[in-house]
C-alpha cells in the first residue's frame, strides 16, 4: 500500500485487486509530471504488495487519459530525457509487473494515454471509448511504446494508417484490430472490469507472471530461445504450489483454489 496519499490518482486495493484511477478529470486525466511520478509509485506499490494479484488501470470522469498535459502549451524542451525517464518507465513497469494488468478504458485514450492503455495485458473498453493517436496532430511522433504495440498487432501498413491518420479508433475498431479484448456498454464497464480482475486475481498469479515474461521475450526471441525460455520457466512454474493445486483439483474434479504461490 502507498505510504502517502496521491494527488493525481486514486489507489484502492480490494479483494486482491488494486485499482489505480487516474484522477484529473477536468483535463481528461492528462499526464502532468506529478501524475507520471505518482503512477510510477502506484505501479511499484501494486507490484510489491503480495496481497495484490491483479491490477486495474482506469480513469476518473469521462476520459481514460488524454496523454501529455498540454495546458499552457508544451513546456517540454527536453523530450528525450522526459520520455526516457518519465514515460518509458511506466510502460516497462506495466509490461514487467508480475501480475495481470487490465486497462479499463472508460473514455478517450489519446497520445501517451493510448500507449498506456495498450501496454496493459488486457484491455476492456466502454462502447463509447475512443483511441486517438494524437501525436501527429501536434507534430510529434508516437511514443511510450505505441509504434511497437500497434505494428505488432496489425502489421506495418495498417499501423501507418492508424497512427498517421486523422481518424480516431472506436472501441469496436480497436477490438477488430486485436488491440482490445472486450467492449461492453459504458454502464457495465465497472462491473465487467471487476469480474475480469477478480477472475484473474484468483488465478495462478506466479504462472501468470512467468507467462508475461515469456510473452515479452517471445516478441523478439528466436524459436529456439523461446523454447528454451519456456522450458526454464516451466521448471519454476512446475514447482509452484499452484501447479500442485491445479493437478489435485483436476484429479478431484473440483475448481482449483490458487493462492498465487
Ligand atoms: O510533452 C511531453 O510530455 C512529451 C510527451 C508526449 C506524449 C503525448 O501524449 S503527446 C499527445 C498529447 N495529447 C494530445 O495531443 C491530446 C489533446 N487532446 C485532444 O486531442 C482532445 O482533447 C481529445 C481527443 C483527447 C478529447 O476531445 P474532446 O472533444 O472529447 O474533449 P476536449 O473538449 O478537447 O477536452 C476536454 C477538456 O480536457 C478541455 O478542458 P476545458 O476546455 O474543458 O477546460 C481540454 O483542454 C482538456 N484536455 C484535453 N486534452 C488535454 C487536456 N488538458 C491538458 N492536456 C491534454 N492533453
Amino acid at each position: 500500500m502507498p505510504d502517502e496519499p496521491y494527488e493525481t490518482l486514486l489507489f484502492e486495493a480490494d479483494a486482491a485487486v488494486a485499482t489505480i484511477t487516474l484522477n484529473r478529470p477536468d483535463a481528461l486525466n492528462a499526464l502532468n509530471a506529478a501524475m507520471r511520478r505518482e503512477l510510477g509509485a502506484a505501479l511499484k506499490a501494486a507490484a510489491r504488495d503480495a496481497t495484490v494479484r491483479a491490477v486495474v488501470l482506469t480513469g476518473a470522469g469521462r476520459g481514460f487519459c488524454a496523454g501529455a498535459d498540454l495546458r499552457g502549451g508544451s513546456g517540454e524542451r527536453d523530450f528525450r530525457r522526459v520520455i526516457t525517464t518519465e514515460y518509458n518507465p511506466l510502460i516497462e513497469a506495466i509490461r514487467t509487473l508480475p501480475k495481470p494488468v487490465i486497462a479499463s478504458v472508460n473514455g478517450v485514450a489519446a497520445g501517451a494515454g493510448m500507449s498506456l492503455a495498450l501496454a496493459a495485458d488486457l484491455v476492456i473498453a466502454a462502447e463509447d471509448a475512443r483511441f486517438v493517436p494524437a501525436f501527429n496532430r501536434i507534430g510529434l511522433v508516437p511514443d511510450s511504446g505505441l509504434t511497437r504495440t500497434v505494428v505488432r498487432a496489425v502489421g506495418r501498413h495498417r499501423a501507418f494508417e492508424i497512427l498517421m491518420g486523422e481518424r480516431q479508433l472506436s472501441a469496436a475498431e480497436a477490438q477488430d484490430a486485436g488491440l482490445v479484448a472486450a467492449v461492453v456498454p459504458a454502464d457495465s464497464l465497472a462491473d465487467a472490469t471487476r469480474e475480469l480482475a477478480q477472475r484473474l486475481a484468483s488465478g495462478p498469479t506466479r504462472g501468470f507472471a512467468l507467462t508475461k515474461r515469456l510473452l515479452n521475450l517471445g516478441e523478439d526471441a528466436s524459436l529456439s530461445d523461446s523454447l528454451a525460455a519456456e522450458a526454464g520457466l516451466q521448471e519454476i512454474a512446475g514447482r509452484s504450489e499452484d501447479h500442485a493445486e491445479g493437478v489435485a483439483a483436476f484429479a478431484e474434479k473440483r475448481d482449483p483454489d490458487f493462492r498465487g504461490r
